[in-house]
């Protein structure tokens, strides 16, 4: 019996880990927060696959100069366009949204910081 428990239990503790890393890619919407860590200049992914649904964005400012995070795409013939506040150095916020399956860009807003390399795709799943 143990034998046959211990792989799972080592399992899910893989699968929390890389929830929680901020490059997650295959977070699940349900499992909690989705971490964005924003940087100079960087979003910290480039492509963040998503169940669909409700989807809480965790995001923090760990870089010097301000940046925020909108992200955009079109569902249903509905254009959808989501801004999180301007964050300053240190700041972070949740972003709850609810994304209909699609394929959405994800970028800083601030100055010519998408240019730079602030900009990721998100793909949502349809559930
Ligand atoms: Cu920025």
């Amino acid at each position: 019996m143990q034998r046959k428990i211990l792989p799972l239990v080592a399992a899910t503790a893989v699968a929390l880990v890389a929830g929680t890393a901020s490059a997650a890619r295959d977070a699940p919407a349900k499992a909690g927060p989705v971490r964005v860590d924003l940087d100079e200049w960087t979003l910290g992914f480039e492509t963040l696959e998503l169940d669909g649904g409700k989807v809480s964005f965790a995001i923090a400012n760990r870089g010097g100069a301000p940046h925020a995070l909108t992200i955009e795409g079109t569902a249903g013939g509905e254009t959808i366009r989501i801004n999180s506040p301007i964050l300053r150095s240190g700041q972070s916020a949740t972003l709850e949204v609810d994304l209909p399956p699609g394929e959405y860009v994800a970028y800083c807003p601030v100055g010519g910081h998408r240019g730079l390399g602030m900009e990721g795709r998100i793909l949502v799943r349809g559930s």
